[in-house]
């Protein structure tokens, strides 16, 4: 038998972390898949041989580059961007940019590697990337945000292209960023191609990518019921995040009769006991997008409603929770709460919100939990549809759009039935299923190259 990395479990992870110093985010995502897929591959000879875990687990390439721009004060500002190109045996390169002062090279590796067994799992041709910068964008004038993107671009286009890498929206980039970035890379390029997704709708944009995330968690959510012989209606939502994936989120919660009960952002969150409905969350996204404030603002707003500064959402009793903010936002004791009180049902709007020792109560309690690279994979789904629009030069109907969405979200939810079901028993293990499904057809791919 030939030398293998994958012989045991924690001498890989002692091995990945060994390799990659300082990088607790990225060490902690490949944890949580290597303990699904190292039992699926145990009797998998060609796995093995051709180590292709280890494989996955170190990308493509890391491409890390200076960002300068000027203040509205003309002060000289210095900000370090990067791209993760983690694995394009399945189509280019595919995922987010990501502007946050928090952003580091651990944390767009692990966001990467998620990604590519996220993209994987939509059946669509894309491969796994990440981007991003610790720019913050908070506080910035437009034209700032402007400056610094252009420039931001003005690097990133040497490795991006239609075929060859396409980054799209995450934390702090939304369609104002993609506007700057986009009309940057036309104007050095002088192409116009699908070279970003989330683009506006006037320029090559699809219809329902705003939306798609938010409203794809939800979905896996409602079939995750629905294969219990539950539904969404009546049930108390608590939702973290106030931004894109958590106010479409909140938005389709109402539509399908549930009652979404918080909202949150760094700073804290806000409990409204009567339910945050479509005239609230409508109030909120124009708060985020528009005047760009904060979610403390909702209480002088809305009567009846608490905010909690500081605090998390968690302590809420609710039937159903989805984290749409951030990674490691909810920690064991979180989860042993939401278990406790009542929580039957959490899919992850947010990549990784969840920590390990959350994962394991979440497991270990047996409810419904599907993590973020099944139950957020919506938003680059949309992504996916929006670079064949964009391939065919045509603009898809919305109707059309959302029937595969709906579709697409339900072929994940079968694909991790089928890897993380059981004969004789209901219960589904999402994290095992996506892990396993998303890892398989990548793997298979991968043997087919060879060893390159
Ligand atoms: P936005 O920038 O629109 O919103 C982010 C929200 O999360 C804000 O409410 C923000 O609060 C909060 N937040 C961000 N960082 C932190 C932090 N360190 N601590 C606490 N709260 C924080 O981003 P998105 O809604 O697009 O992204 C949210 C999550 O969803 C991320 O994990 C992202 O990777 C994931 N995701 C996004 C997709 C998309 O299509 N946009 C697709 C799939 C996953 P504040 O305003 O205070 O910063
Ligand atoms: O985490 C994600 O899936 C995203 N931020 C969306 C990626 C994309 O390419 O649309």
């Amino acid at each position: 038998m030939a030398v293998s990395d994958h012989v045991d479990l924690d001498g890989f992870i002692a091995g990945v972390k060994r390799r990659n110093p300082g990088q607790p985010e990225f060490a902690q995502a490949v944890q949580e898949v290597a303990e699904d897929v190292f039992d699926f591959i145990q009797d998998k000879e060609e796995y093995h041989e051709y180590q292709i875990l280890r494989r996955i687990a170190e990308p493509d390439r890391v491409i890390s580059f200076r960002v300068c721009w000027e203040d509205d004060k003309n002060n000289v500002r210095v900000q370090r961007g990067w791209r993760v190109q983690n694995n394009n045996s399945i189509g280019p390169y595919k995922g987010g940019i990501r502007f946050h002062p928090s952003v580091t090279e651990s944390v767009l590796k692990f966001l990467a590697f998620e990604q590519t067994f996220k993209n994987s799992l939509t059946g669509l041709p894309m491969g796994g990337g990440k981007g991003g910068s610790n720019f913050n964008p908070k506080g910035k004038s437009d034209h700032e945000v402007m400056r610094f993107c252009q420039s931001f671009m003005t690097e990133l286009y040497r490795h991006v292209g239609a075929d060859v890498d396409v980054p799209a929206g995450d934390i702090g980039v939304g369609a104002r960023e993609i506007g700057y970035m986009f009309g940057q890379y036309k104007r050095i390029t002088n192409q116009f191609t699908g070279v970003l997704t989330g683009k506006g709708l006037e320029y090559g944009g699809s219809l329902i990518r705003t939306e798609a995330t938010g409203y794809g968690a939800v979905y896996f959510l409602k079939n995750m019921l629905e294969h219990v012989g539950k539904s969404l209606d009546g049930m108390r939502a608590v939702i973290s995040g106030s931004g894109n994936v958590a106010t479409y989120a909140a938005e389709k919660v109402t539509q399908l009769g549930g009652r979404v009960l918080t909202l949150s952002d760094s700073e804290g969150f806000v409990h409204d006991p009567a339910g945050i409905d479509q005239a609230k969350v409508d109030w909120v996204k124009d708060l985020k997008t528009r005047r760009r404030g904060r979610i403390s603002e909702y209480v002088k707003e809305f009567k009846g409603a608490t905010f909690h500064a500081g605090q998390r959402p968690w302590s809420v009793s609710c039937d159903v929770a989805l984290p749409c903010a951030t990674q490691n936002e909810l920690t064991g004791p979180d989860a042993n709460m939401l278990v406790a009180n009542g929580c039957i049902a959490v899919a992850e709007g947010a990549n990784m919100p969840t920590d390990l020792d959350g994962v394991h109560v979440f497991k270990r309690a047996k409810i419904l939990y599907a993590p973020g690279k099944a139950a957020n994979a919506g938003g680059v789904s949309v992504s996916g549809l929006e670079m064949s629009q964009n391939s065919e030069r045509r603009a898809w109907k919305e109707s059309e759009l959302q029937a595969m969405l709906i579709d697409i979200m339900q072929g994940i939810h079968d694909r991790c039935a089928e890897y993380g079901g059981a004969a004789g028993s209901k219960y589904i293990d999402y994290v095992k299923g996506a892990n396993i499904a998303g890892f398989k057809k990548v793997a298979d791919a991968m043997l087919a190259f060879g060893v390159v």
